[in-house]
């Protein structure tokens, strides 16, 4: 098995975007790439912690690879709007690759590359690839919220 972290705003739907995807053996939603110790969301929605919410994967690399993912990525939110996912806004919900390995690294920049190219965006990708660093997992009830029944959502406040 190998890790995927990505962060893409509200990390509910994200989840359960990558959830979706054949391979994908395990999820968890947390905070990653700020500087406090053992956040909690309620300090992420400050957005003074300097965590993104992102999606920590666990993939089989011989049903999908990393840059299948990555197209799934691209497609689930827009990366070109910097540290906002519509109504969302902070530098909580920003749009990361936090690669576990120089492969990652290079197959996120030439994903990102390829994804300004095919002209879906208007605008440049703002999406931010950094080493991936401690993953904190969010609290019980924000993991699988859809799943669980979670009403609401990323698009709504
Ligand atoms: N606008 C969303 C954000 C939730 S997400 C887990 C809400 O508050 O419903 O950041």
């Amino acid at each position: 098995m190998e890790k995927a972290t990505f962060a893409a705003g509200c990390f509910w739907g994200v989840e359960a975007n990558f959830r979706k995807v054949n391979g994908v053996t395990a999820t968890a939603v947390g905070y990653t790439g700020g500087h406090v110790q053992d956040p909690t969301y309620k300090d992420v929605c400050t957005g003074k912690t300097g965590h993104a919410e992102a999606v920590d994967i666990l993939f089989d690399p011989e049903v999908v690879s990393y840059a299948q993912l990555l197209e799934v990525f691209w497609k689930i939110h827009d990366p070109t709007t910097l540290n906002r996912q519509g109504p969302d806004v902070g530098t909580q919900y920003r749009s990361a690759i936090f690669y576990h390995n120089e492969e990652q690294r290079s197959i996120a920049i030439g994903s990102k590359e390829a994804a300004q190219k095919t002209g879906k965006f208007k605008m440049p990708i703002a999406t931010e690839i950094v080493p991936a660093s401690t993953f904190y997992r969010a609290e019980e009830y924000h993991q699988q919220y859809f799943e669980k029944g979670g009403i609401g959502g990323c698009m709504i406040h």
